[in-house]
């Protein structure tokens, strides 16, 4: 990916997509103006294709994409609006206090950051790292139809696994249809391959790895060879990701152009059975866990640690480090890219779960770190060696489980149990990006 030097805002911010300013957000506005200024609403027409026949085409291939990724509920019989979310308060942020900390990306340094926050897995929100990439100006839903309206995205996965595809131009025009906008948990793009793809790569070009996270260790495993480590995510309100751990111990930045998304999060060892009762929905839905489950968590009698709450606007790039348990639902129209990644913070927990979960790609990884990173390869060397000294159960397993990137709509498997092994959320991630 380019750097950032040399880029610049082509589109006044005046131009981007927001909802109406929160108190909070006024409150922000005051330390970071330029990506929290007013915008007026997109131009919904230009997402909507009035002409009968198209109107009629898009229905069926909405509808064909609805049925395929979330095969348990009937279009016909009014499923996906069953629960009547659209008209509940829970896109409400009243009471809610945002308690997570802001630093700005040019306070801090790499070292400092693995210090205070990679090393001891602290949760923070940074702030200015997007204010030089063009996507800051440029992934508004006009330009992005604009260049990448017949491209098909990922909005879910079916029953065999294999991902859901649909083109931006219906996505955009069903998050914009008046009946379609009543679904419970909308149709989200998750996808985990567009800088893949030929008609969607050029994203790539939009942003840039910030400096906090470069050094990206998987990346010396070869880009075919890594996990799945990037996805544009972009959806409507309700839409979100239900509650879940990130595979393979790994950290993860999930930077925020436009919109706004609710997050809850869990230090790792919660138990799972605490924050993910076996209900049915609340494992996928982000809309049914923060309606059903977050009210628990307050209670005075919650036995367990409360969730950590983040309020993420617009410029704003969220930390959240391996093990912890996270669920986002977005607020309004959200457009965000999120990366996931090793360091040499977290190299000792990720090495141990990659080796169990994925010991082939761990082979490859273990040599290209041998030529690069001598230090790590020791490392890794040596938990080889206690992990074969030690007769006992796997202490790697218990320390965190994994789980895939999933989205409320079911674009992939939302959870795991603690006792779910790395190699199985690798493979729901991995089939999550097909
Ligand atoms: O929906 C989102 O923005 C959250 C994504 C996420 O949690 C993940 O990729 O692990």
């Amino acid at each position: 990916m380019p750097s950032s030097e040399g880029w610049h805002q082509s589109e006044p911010a005046s131009k981007r997509v927001r909802r109406e300013s929160t108190p909070r957000d006024e409150a922000r506005e005051g330390t970071h103006k330029q990506s929290h200024r007013r915008a007026s609403p997109p131009d919904v027409n230009k997402f909507i294709e009035e002409a009968p026949d198209l109107f009629q085409y898009r229905e069926k291939r909405v509808t064909q994409a609805k049925r395929a990724a979330r095969s348990e509920l009937s279009v016909s019989k009014g499923d996906w609006q069953k629960h009547h979310y659209a008209e509940s308060a829970v896109l409400s942020t009243a009471g809610i206090t945002d308690n997570v900390k802001r630093i700005h990306c040019n306070d801090i340094s790499v070292a400092e950051f693995a210090e205070q926050f990679e090393g001891p897995r602290i949760p923070v929100v940074i702030t200015g790292l997007t204010d030089p990439w063009p996507a800051a100006a440029t992934w508004t839903e006009e330009q992005l139809l604009d260049k990448f309206g017949e491209h098909k995205f990922k909005v879910g996965t079916d029953d065999d696994g294999y991902g859901v595809r649909l083109r931006l131009k219906h996505f955009l025009a069903y998050v914009h249809d008046r009946d379609h906008r009543k679904d419970d948990s909308p149709l989200y793009i998750f996808d985990g391959t567009f800088g893949d793809r030929a008609t969607s790569k050029a994203l790539c070009q939009d942003y840039c790895m910030p400096k906090l996270f470069a050094e990206d260790l998987m990346r010396l495993a070869g880009e075919h060879r890594r996990p799945p480590y990037r996805w544009v995510v972009w959806g409507p309100a309700r839409s979100g990701s239900g509650l879940h751990i990130d595979p393979l111990a790994t950290s993860a930045w999930n930077a925020l152009l436009r919109g706004h998304k609710r997050w809850a999060l869990f230090p790792p060892g919660t138990p799972r059975e605490a924050v993910l009762p076996k209900e049915p929905g609340l494992e996928r839905e982000a809309v049914s866990w923060f309606t059903r489950m977050y009210p628990r968590t307050q209670a005075p009698a919650w036995p367990h640690a409360r969730p950590l709450d983040i309020l993420q606007g617009p410029g704003e790039t969220v930390f959240v480090p391996g093990g912890w348990w996270h669920t986002v639902l977005n607020l309004d129209m959200t457009i965000a890219v999120t990366h996931n990644y090793a360091s040499t913070a977290s190299f000792s927990r990720i090495w141990r779960h990659t080796r169990k979960g994925r010991p082939k790609m761990a082979a490859k990884w273990l040599a290209a770190l041998r030529a690069e990173r001598p230090d790590l390869a020791a490392l890794a060397d040596s938990s080889e060696a206690h992990a074969h000294a030690d007769s006992g159960p796997s202490s790697s397993s218990s320390s965190s489980s994994s789980s895939s990137s999933s989205s409320s709509s079911g674009s992939s498997s939302s959870s795991s149990s603690s006792s779910d092994s790395d190699a199985e959320s690798r493979q729901k991630k991995t089939k999550a990006a097909s």
